[in-house]
């Protein structure tokens, strides 16, 4: 069972800057991730949020959900956020950190991530294939 998340702007995909991040929409992004989901053989649910303390608080109560593994983009959160690292830190689920477009080849700002760190990995450049990729990893070997 595996809770996709997807932090603050994301909701506006496809709306705007379709060079950098692509022409589908967050509902194309949520079906593609629940039919990788089907053919990997497990259940996917997929939040958005543009509150902080949203994402926390569905990170906190992840693991008591049954969840097994998070997929996030935290958006913009992730290079800065120490509260969303805290949270990620602080429980004991898998977690990937995902982003549709190659932030190591944009602004110096989005070099950073103060999330990564506390990930099991990071998926950066590779479009919406990232998810599908990092849904793969939580899966493997079950
Ligand atoms: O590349 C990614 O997935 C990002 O996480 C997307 C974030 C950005 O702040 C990160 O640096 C990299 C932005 C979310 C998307 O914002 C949009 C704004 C307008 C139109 C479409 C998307």
């Amino acid at each position: 069972m595996i809770l996709v998340l997807n932090g603050p702007n994301l909701n506006l995909l496809g709306t705007r800057e379709p060079e950098v991040y692509g022409r589908e929409t967050l509902g194309d992004l949520e079906t593609l991730c629940e039919a990788w989901g089907s053919e990997l053989g497990v259940s996917v649910t997929c939040r958005q949020s543009n509150y902080e303390g949203q994402l926390l608080e569905w990170i906190h109560e992840a693991g008591g959900a049954g969840f097994t593994g998070i997929v996030i983009n935290p958006g913009a959160l992730t290079h800065y956020s120490y509260a969303l690292r805290d949270a990620i830190a602080g429980q004991p689920l898998p977690v990937v950190e995902v982003h549709i477009s190659n932030v190591d080849a944009r602004e110096a700002f989005r070099h950073t991530s103060v999330t990564a760190a506390v990930c099991r990995g990071k998926i950066s450049g590779l479009g919406l294939l990232g998810y599908r990729l990092a849904m793969e990893f939580l899966t493997e070997g079950r």
